[in-house]
């Protein structure tokens, strides 16, 4: 039976905020709760919703926005190559791919690149790699590879990866579940040793934990984890897909301790904010054992992808994003410091990356979001009343301040 013909509402354009948001119960799957604003345009740090109400963007689509919304450098890449070719298929080369995966592996200091879309694509491909060195490199029994993970991970929304998050509420309901994932404390040395043994493959890791509330591990942690991982014969695979590309005040987290992973995860901010570009960077003795027709992807590695990704390497070739994020990081800090004992009971940050505790007798972080929203700013909360502030890189000093007033503001009267 077919089902009778939805009445055609008008023309999107004409709709308002609220109707919009009515119109996408009915059609659109329930998992997510956004704010109540309907983005319509957006520039550099500042998003305008249909009615023309401006907004400071603090989300910056979870990292994926540092380079700002629609960046002309990275606009201009992108219709170039929309005006020559975006898709052809791994089965034939482009003209884009050669030139994205040199600068790519430059950046990152590693020797071949595995494009792929998203970021849970990158994860994926990582542990299909890290499984198969296992087994023909290392020597593990065919089927018996472990990898370690951390507590509080988050590293995507597919089976496998939500089999190995501590999450509920991301893993209940979704099982059965990947085998072979070792779950340890994050931040603990001793307990990723002791969960490390003979059919270990790798060691995954945030090397910031992003969705964890911006938990920022011990200095020495990481050079311990690459310490102890060349140790032991396993992989280290650094997910620095939220991380990664200027975030933290450098090219890459693993770059505050320089830590050089066996493989690289990047993908969001990778793709600059226009399309989804994701990628594993790794050695070359890694990742030579993937041989043709082992692993692939319908998108990955397309020429218009390359492109916005070669741009995006562009622009972090010359350093100014990465000493613009450390230089705003120190006003971050300087402006969330006071804050604490007056709403925020700590904060964690690292450049333009924070995760601000604010008292929960003030409000959830949803409604601490809300409220913030009413001041003309745009965050996320992540767990409880942390919230999360990851602005674009380009957020000039005078939009910084502005946000953590209206933070100040929000915090003093209260939700
Ligand atoms: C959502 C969270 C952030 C990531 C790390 C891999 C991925 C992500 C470190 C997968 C993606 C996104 C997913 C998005 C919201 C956002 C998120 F809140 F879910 F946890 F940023 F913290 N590794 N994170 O942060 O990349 O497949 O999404 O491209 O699922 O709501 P993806």
């Amino acid at each position: 039976m077919t089902a009778p013909a939805r009445p055609r509402t008008s023309a999107a354009a004409t709709r308002g905020s609220a109707e919009l948001i009515r119109a996408e119960e009915p059609v659109l799957a329930h998992n997510y709760h956004p704010l109540p604003v309907v983005v319509a345009r957006a520039e550099g740090s500042w998003v305008e919703d249909v009615e023309g109400r401006r907004y400071l963007d603090m989300l910056a689509g979870y990292s994926a926005l540092n380079f700002g919304h629609r960046n002309p450098v990275l606009v201009e890449a992108a219709h170039r190559q929309l005006d020559r070719l975006t898709l052809t298929s791994r089965a034939f080369h482009n003209d884009q791919l050669a030139g994205f995966a040199e600068s790519l592996a430059e950046l990152t200091g590693l020797d071949m690149v595995l494009p792929m879309n998203t970021g849970a694509e990158a994860v994926e491909s990582a542990i299909k790699v890290a499984r198969k060195w296992a087994y023909e490199v290392k020597g593990v029994e065919s089927g018996r590879a472990t990898v370690v993970v951390a507590a509080e991970n988050f590293h995507g929304r597919t089976t496998t990866i939500v089999g190995f998050s501590t999450d509920d509420t991301a893993r209940a309901g979704f099982g059965p579940f990947t085998p072979g994932f070792r779950v340890v404390p994050y931040n603990d040395l001793a307990a990723l040793e002791a969960a490390i043994d003979a059919t270990t493959a790798a060691v995954l890791l945030e090397p910031i934990q992003g969705e964890a509330g911006v938990v920022i591990p011990d200095d020495g942690y990481l050079t311990g984890v690459r310490e102890l991982t060349r140790r032991t014969g396993c992989l280290f695979v650094a997910d620095e897909i939220q991380s990664g590309l200027g975030r933290t005040g450098a090219t890459l987290a693993v770059d505050h301790e320089s830590v050089v992973p066996d493989l690289l995860l990047l993908g969001k901010a990778l793709g600059g904010g226009i399309v989804p570009v994701s990628a594993v960077v790794g050695r070359r003795e890694v990742m030579e054992v993937l041989r043709p027709g082992e692993h692939g992807s319908t998108f990955g590695g397309n020429p218009l992808a390359a492109a916005v990704g070669s741009a995006v390497v562009g622009l972090l070739r010359t350093g100014t994003y990465q000493r613009r994020a450390a230089a705003l990081g120190v006003l971050l800090r300087e402006g969330l410091a006071p804050l604490t004992g007056r709403g925020v009971v700590g904060f964690r940050s690292r450049g333009l990356w924070a995760g601000v505790d604010i008292d929960p007798a003030i409000g959830t972080g949803r409604q601490i979001s809300q409220a913030l929203m009413a001041e003309g700013v745009l965050v996320k909360d992540t767990h409880g009343s942390t919230i999360r502030l990851a602005p674009p890189l380009t957020i000039t000093e005078e939009e910084l301040g502005s946000a953590l007033g209206a933070l100040e503001k929000v915090l003093a009267r209260g939700v």
